[in-house]
């Protein structure tokens, strides 16, 4: 079936851009300006997590140390200038869920795949325009409320201090468990309830385009790399808020309607008995939030996934190796990611059976993580290399994806996982395959396609300076942990071992260079994203002129003129698939999808 047929036809003034400024930029149907607003509100809240992250290890660094900008900074949090356990909690809570849901799960999806997506697929629109907008907005009120934690929690702390993953029994109690956990964790749940409304409208949106909108010609084997990881991710999304939306729901409901869903009885809490309390579980909480935890962060890393693949190919000129495998094992992990969310758990008490099914799976879905591996090295292997600086971020995703993930294994085994869990070997695993690993991505995204969003060039000099220092910087940072973690030191502890004062776990006293070390290093990290921050500006106002195609791409997003007006004009039809490099009797290392067979074209010609 010729897909021109499902295309809806587009009346002429609906792809015409409004006029006024704020249809226009503001409240835009666009997907471009929504793109780059969600890519915006990502970019805004990685500096604020960031910042979060520069206080957290200046207390590891030097606990207990008074800093007097501190008492300008958080005149209610840190009257005495100094970071107060309570505080150091409220600054983990914010950090992981700033990365995790402003971050990692807006800006791969909601910025990257509204710029690109439909221009890749041939598409001039997304399906659903008004939706999209709305999809927007609810995340950045979303944004806000959170945000808003910060201002009217109780005194001492800047927001709840029950993490990221907001556990019960202690984040349903309400204050008597501690600062932050009254109104700030009904301000987080209200905030995670919005956003997984948004997530859930977008991911429909994303989907129905795939579907739908693609371009004559574009089959399901003819999508870029970066096509399927963005449904794929759509479809992970759709399965998995849903869930996340009803534990909000039911958390929010022992908050405010005093129910005890996931309240047990006789807790013994701050000197109080809870009796009243009785018949609720707190582990159904857990098995709620990692049956959406879990694929949550695939859904982090797909689009990084996706996005390697394709900038791998594009900058070694040729086909992506094993296209075919790529897209199962991309299925395979979005499918997998489902049944695996028991490993978060095994110190939960679990029956053993359910503990080794658990580790099972895991290991299974380790084998389409190895394909990926194994085929973006294929990719490379022997390929021209052009070391640009997208391509030098995606070289380095590979680099932590591998140093992230084979730690992955051990934590998958329960056996293993039980003195290791809740350990900084955790922390060291999930931010080099989650957390950097998709931000390189990110960085990659940017410096590849940031002549598409703006028409101009960035500086390769300084992407590459920014990527030397944050390369160095990240491993300096992270890797330690692993050693610290086997070491035994426990995550979300406000400090280990305090030197000046003898106080804390004498066993890891002898860490003290290393982890200050491991500050220092997180410092550098930060330092090096003003380079980016300043290449983005300054390329932004003063950047070259951007060629058509200045990466001698392959895929849709290219052809044509940048704007509505030339997106608007162009009705792509595909002839081939989205990797044609260095095809053997072509006129050039490249072919774009739309360039019509040679046979043809010659005959045209003649
Ligand atoms: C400059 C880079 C970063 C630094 C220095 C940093 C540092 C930290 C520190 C010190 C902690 C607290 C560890 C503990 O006490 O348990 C933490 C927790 C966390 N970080 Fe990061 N981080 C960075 C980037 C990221 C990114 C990009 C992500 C995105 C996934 C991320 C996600 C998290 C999460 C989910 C937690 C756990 C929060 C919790 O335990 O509830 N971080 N980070
Ligand atoms: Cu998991």
């Amino acid at each position: 079936m010729p897909m021109a047929d499902v295309i809806p036809p587009i009346p002429e003034d609906a792809l015409a851009r409004p006029k006024g400024f704020m249809r226009r930029y503001v409240f835009s149907t666009d997907h471009r300006v929504i793109g780059i607003q969600y890519w915006l509100l990502a970019l805004v809240s990685v500096f604020i997590g960031m910042a979060l992250s520069a206080l957290m290890r200046l207390q590891l660094g030097w606990p207990g140390v008074r800093f007097s900008f501190l008492k300008v900074l958080l005149p209610n949090a840190a009257p005495g200038g100094n970071i107060s356990p309570d505080l150091y909690l409220s600054l983990v809570t914010m950090h992981g869920t700033i990365m995790i849901f402003f971050v990692l799960t807006t800006a791969p999806q909601g910025g990257f795949g509204n710029l690109f997506l439909p221009a890749q697929i041939g598409a001039r629109r997304m399906a659903f325009p008004v939706l999209n907008m709305l999809s927007f907005w609810l995340t950045l009120a979303a944004l806000l409320v959170l945000l808003s934690a910060f201002f009217v929690s109780a005194p001492n702390v800047i927001g709840p201090i029950a993490g990221w993953t907001m556990y019960p029994p202690l984040s349903a109690l309400g204050e008597i468990s501690g600062p932050g956990q009254g109104t700030g964790v009904v301000l987080w749940l209200l905030s995670i309830l919005i956003f997984c409304i948004a997530s859930l409208l977008g991911s429909i949106n994303f989907i129905t385009t795939v579907l739908k909108m693609r371009a004559p010609g574009m089959t399901p084997l003819r999508l870029p790399l970066t096509c399927w990881s963005w449904f794929t991710a759509a479809g992970v999304a759709l399965l998995s808020f849903p869930v996340l939306l009803a534990a909000a729901i039911l958390l929010l409901s022992d908050h405010l309607a005093g129910t005890h869903i996931f309240i047990p009885a006789g807790e013994y809490v701050s000197g109080q008995l809870m009796t009243a309390d009785a018949g609720g579980s707190p582990i159904l909480w857990q098995h709620l939030f990692w049956f959406f935890g879990h694929p949550e962060v695939y859904l982090a890393i797909l689009p990084g996934m996706g996005l390697t693949s394709h900038l791998l190919a594009t900058f070694a000129r040729k086909p992506v190796f094993g296209y075919r495998a790529m897209v199962a094992a991309t299925a395979a992990i979005g499918l997998l990611g489902f049944l695996i969310w028991g490993h978060h758990m095994f110190a939960s008490g679990m029956s053993p059976y359910a503990a080794t099914a658990f580790s099972l799976l895991t290991l299974v879905i380790g084998v389409p993580s190895a394909v990926k591996t194994f085929n973006w090295l294929g990719t490379i292997w022997r390929g021209q290399l052009r070391f640009t600086t997208p391509m030098l971020f995606s070289l380095g995703f590979v680099s932590l994806f591998v140093s992230g993930g084979l730690t992955g294994l051990f934590l998958g085994q329960a056996a293993l996982d039980i003195p290791l869990h809740d350990t900084y070997f955790v922390v060291a695993h999930f931010h080099l395959i989650m957390g950097v690993a998709a931000v390189f991505a990110l960085f990659a995204g940017t410096y590849y396609w940031f002549p598409r969003m703006f028409g101009r060039m960035m500086s390769e000099r300084l992407g590459r300076i920014h990527f030397v220092l944050t390369f160095v910087g990240v491993y300096a940072a992270f890797m330690p942990m692993y050693l610290m973690g086997v070491s035994g030191a426990p995550r979300r502890y406000a400090f280990h071992y305090n030197p000046a004062t003898g106080e804390g776990l004498q066993y890891l006293a002898g860490m003290v260079p290393l982890t200050r070390f491991v500050s220092f290093a997180a410092f550098v990290t930060i330092a090096a994203q003003f380079v980016f921050v300043f290449n983005l500006l300054w390329s932004w106002w003063r950047g070259p002129q951007a060629p058509a195609n200045p990466w001698e791409a392959t895929t849709l997003e290219w052809a044509g003129a940048a704007t509505a007006e030339g997106e608007a004009a162009r009705s792509p039809v595909v002839h081939r698939g989205p990797y044609e490099f260095s095809v053997p009797g072509a006129p050039r290392d490249f072919v774009m999808q739309d360039e019509p067979p040679f046979s043809k074209r010659r005959q045209g010609e003649q």
